[in-house]
């Protein structure tokens, strides 16, 4: 049941007590709803339209990484990364390209000066200590900037290296993943829990947040709670950073990353499968070497190649540079977790008057052709007439957008048309 107003912060302390003491029983819900059951119940998550801006926020413990991984994906020494914790203060936000295979094929084809990839924002903030709900280190303020996230990346650090600092004195994977999932869990109750003393919160948001704090007070993060997409839409303002999507960034050592991969793995898997409300078959994860990353990210591409020779490390038949780094890999994986889309704007457009081929990003479903106009431009949108749309795959069978009209793979669509993934779409307007 849920606390009353007055037995919160009791509830608060013995439920910080409860979790950091660790299993206690796995909180006894958790016996009931197991990581593979709750992840059996949990449906697909709630489709919604993603903001013009996407953003993935990289939290985890002081000093784990995140600032060099940070800079591994902005392939540029943004952010400060030095051996003391709390290194980052204030949020280091980089727009990074979301990978994408037919962008260039459609420029070329356009014959466009430019191409313009769709981006998303990854943002890096301070270290999230033991306690910080209560106003350890940091506190949580900047937890503000990761509630405007639509997704976390949570580095844990699994490589040893004694003469880096960690501010709980031992390299403890599990340990520290459940203090900063507890951190982000009693955040979120607490911001809970004071909308709920609030006489607006009514009908639908008050029956979703009484749930979702059920839940946390259970030390059950929104993500698991199965919520339906009304009850998720009525507190999606909230912006509960237990309910946003997480995939977790192992930190391994540069030999673990390149030559013991497989160990490292499985030793991945298996502190995913002791994290609360986590297991390998449902969590999103991947390995990183994000010190090494960024240092590798400053070099030529050929010099990145010698890198990897150097290790005896040879890609495998087909395999990118660019799907071996944290760069393209990580960002594919934001792209599936939030099941986002591309679509292209600038073939279309006669060959002398093209200068641009760009991608756009949105979520499956979500997006009209005249919403698409807007996000151009408010002219493009008031004087839409209709949109010549064909797939990325058939345009690219012809030599030009002409030669695919001629061949009548061009069809026109009106001002509701949803967006379809990899459509190329030409907007009339006058
Ligand atoms: N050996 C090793 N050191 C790393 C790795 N990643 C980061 N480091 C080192 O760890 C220290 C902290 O790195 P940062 O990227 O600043 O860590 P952070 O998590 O942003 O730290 P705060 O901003 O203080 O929370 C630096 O000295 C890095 O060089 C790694 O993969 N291996
Ligand atoms: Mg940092």
């Amino acid at each position: 049941m849920l606390a009353g107003r007055q037995g919160r912060g009791t509830a608060l302390l013995l439920m910080l007590f409860a979790l950091i003491t660790k299993r206690s029983a796995a909180v006894s819900a958790a016996a009931a709803l197991t990581p593979r059951s709750v992840a059996a119940r949990r449906g697909p998550p709630p489709r919604a339209a993603l903001r013009m801006k996407v953003r993935v926020a990289v939290v985890g413990l002081p000093n784990v990484g995140k600032s060099s991984l940070f800079n591994a994906l902005a392939q540029k020494a943004l952010a400060q990364a030095s051996n003391f914790p709390f290194c980052t203060i204030e949020p280091n936000v980089a727009p990074v390209a979301v990978p994408d295979k037919l962008l260039a094929p459609l420029g070329a084809l356009a014959r466009s000066t430019r191409t313009v990839s769709a981006t998303v924002d990854w943002v890096d903030v301070a270290g999230l200590a033991k306690g910080a709900s209560r106003g350890e280190g940091l506190g949580n303020r900047f937890l503000a900037a990761v509630r405007e996230c639509d997704a976390i990346c949570h580095v844990v650090r699994t490589f040893e290296d004694v003469g880096t600092i960690h501010v709980d004195g031992k390299v403890d994977p599990v340990a520290d993943a459940e203090v900063v999932n507890l951190e982000l869990l009693l955040a979120d109750l607490s911001h809970v829990e004071r909308r709920l003393d609030k006489t607006t919160c009514v009908g639908e948001e008050r029956s979703a947040l009484e749930t979702v704090a059920q839940g946390l007070q259970q030390g059950i993060p929104a993500r698991a709670l199965n919520l339906s997409d009304t009850s998720a839409f009525a507190i999606k303002s909230m912006g509960l950073l237990t309910l946003k999507p997480m995939l977790y960034a192992f930190n391994v050592d540069e030999v673990d990353f390149s030559l013991g991969r497989q160990g490292a793995e499985a030793h991945a898997e298996s502190i995913l499968e002791s994290i609360q409300f986590c297991s390998p078959s449902t969590a999103t994860y991947t390995l990183v070497s994000a010190k090494a990353q960024a240092e590798l990210s400053l070099r030529s591409t050929a010099a990145q190649y010698e890198y990897l020779e150097s290790l005896g490390l040879e890609l495998s038949a087909g395999q990118q540079l660019d799907d071996f780094l944290c760069y393209n890999v990580l960002p594919a994986m934001v792209q599936r977790l939030l099941r986002l889309s591309l679509a292209y704007t600038g073939p279309g457009v006669p060959t002398e008057r093209s200068r641009t081929t760009r991608a756009h990003l949105f979520t499956e479903d979500t997006l009209s052709a005249v919403q698409l106009a807007g996000r151009i431009h408010g002219e493009i949108q008031r004087g839409f007439v209709c949109a010549e749309v064909v797939s990325a795959a058939t345009l690219l069978q012809h030599d030009s957008y002409c030669a695919s009209k001629d061949a009548g793979c061009i069809r026109t669509e009106g001002k509701e048309y949803m967006l379809q993934p990899e459509d190329v779409i030409m907007i009339k307007w006058k």
